[in-house]
């Protein structure tokens, strides 16, 4: 495959952007290569600078969900941009986008639009704590939620309570108010909750983990999260930047049935641009600026061209729900072509992970027990994995033409462009492909 174009893209980019890339899972490193350079994208398709066509399943991280340079997208945002980019004033779009999220998603009585999902979250926790009048968040083990100070902490070493920052430049203070818990432990939750009580503004979850690799919520857990916080008289955070309008068009709320008092959402709400979104209780979201004293704001938020390309992506969501059965249909094919392989793959809807954890233990070579019987329901079983064999399964996909996301902790994401030749195209990729190993 050549590559020349995006080699010496790479060069001259690591001369003047951090890394090559204005975000670090591009740069490819846990793959050992490095990364394309996309000059566009079409459908299923990326093109990158040297002419190489692969079958995208990281649909930019999740909002792809109708495929790339979708035609009525496209020449929505062509209209809407003749008109000016942005204006710093309220707009009609703005009004259409709040009532179309809260026609999918009842629970959101009232939203804010924002630039990413990094925003939505942060301002999210800071409109818990200013009803609350709490300082103390819980999160997970293994989720992310963008990089704002107070959520990129991880799990302290020894006492699971406290956490510590996860990147340099975070206040300890800052990590101080974050509590981190198990996904999928509800002793871990109820510990924080009563050691703390009286102490917590939220709870931010992801309803479907998809940043340790995919993890479903085991059953009855986010019924627990729900339970405990009203308990505690704490706020239940759902953070859809991912499963938002992807595993539903109401997301996991309306995937799950249950209900939480905010709710932020991202990539899919935008329609490619950059926007995103918090909001939920009327009485909860009251609370912000200028109704209230939980200060946010932005120059470019509610920005009418991404707003545009926003509107249009939900409606066509709204006027097709079919494609949640095609989109799920695939993506259980993938799944199956990953397990007959005998990996073992989380999938919720059209997310999904397979995950390299090592057919043997250790040096010795003893067999660990039956593969079947092991299962991934959290961060230190995601990290099980056997990185050096997914970084060659990633790169024996690339070879064959198909795109999966560089790191195991990311999801595969499907698509209603990725048709059932090319789903049937990836199931043979991934058997030649995941055949070479002997992890299993
Ligand atoms: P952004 O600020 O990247 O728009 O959204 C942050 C965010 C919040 N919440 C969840 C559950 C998320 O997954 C994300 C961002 N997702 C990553 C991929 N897992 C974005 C890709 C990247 O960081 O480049």
């Amino acid at each position: 495959m050549n590559t020349t174009k995006s080699e010496q893209l790479f060069t001259k980019a690591q001369t003047l952007i951090p890394g090559g890339v204005n975000s670090p899972v591009r740069a490819f490193k846990a793959v050992g290569r490095h990364p394309f350079f996309v000059e566009r994208a079409q459908g299923p398709w990326i093109i990158d600078e040297d002419g190489n066509k692969y079958v995208d399943y990281v649909c930019s991280w999740g909002p792809g969900i109708l495929g790339h340079a979708h035609p009525k997208v496209i020449e929505a945002v062509q209209q809407v941009c003749a008109k000016g980019l942005t204006f710093g004033a309220p707009t009609a779009g703005e009004v259409e986008l709040a009532e179309l999220i809260g026609t999918c998603v009842p629970d959101v009585e009232m939203v804010r639009l924002v630039s990413s999902g990094t925003e939505a979250v942060m301002s999210a926790v800071r409109v818990a704590r200013g009803f609350t009048g709490r300082d103390k968040i819980i999160k997970f083990a293994g989720s992310y939620h963008g990089h704002s100070d107070g959520l990129l902490v991880k799990a302290g070493s020894g006492l699971m309570t406290q956490s510590v920052p996860d990147s340099a430049g975070v206040p300890a203070g800052y990590a101080a108010s974050t509590l981190t818990a198990v996904y999928n432990d509800e002793e871990s939750v109820r510990s924080l909750m009563e050691e703390n009580s009286g102490q917590v503004a939220a709870i931010v979850v992801e309803p479907v983990a998809a940043n340790m690799g995919v993890v479903p919520p085991k059953e009855g857990f986010l019924e627990f999260l729900r339970r405990i916080t009203k308990e505690q008289g704490s706020l239940l955070i759902f953070d859809e930047v991912i499963t938002g309008f992807r595993l539903a068009l109401g997301g996991a709320s309306e995937y799950t049935g249950v209900h939480a008092d905010l709710y932020t959402y991202g990539k899919i709400v935008g329609g490619g641009m950059p926007l995103a979104a918090y909001g939920g209780r009327r009485d909860i979201m009251s609370c912000v600026a200028p109704l209230g004293a939980v200060y946010q704001a932005g120059t470019l938020s509610g920005n009418p061209v991404a707003v545009t390309a926003g509107i249009t992506t939900l409606k066509i969501l709204m006027e097709d729900t079919g494609i949640y059965e095609r989109i799920d249909r695939r993506a259980a094919k993938l799944e199956a072509a990953f397990q007959e392989k005998g990996l073992i793959v989380n999938r919720m809807g059209s997310l999904l992970s397979a995950f390299f954890i090592p057919g043997w233990d250790g040096k010795e070579g003893r067999e660990l027990e039956k593969k079947k019987e092991r299962k991934v329901e959290n961060y230190d079983d995601a990290c099980q994995c056997d990185r050096e064999a997914f970084a060659d399964y990633f790169n024996r996909m690339l070879e064959r033409g198909i795109y999966v996301a560089p790191s195991q902790f990311e999801a595969m994401f499907v698509s209603d462009a990725h048709s059932d030749e090319l789903i049937d195209k990836t199931c043979e990729a991934i058997w030649e492909s995941v055949e070479e190993h002997q992890i299993l």
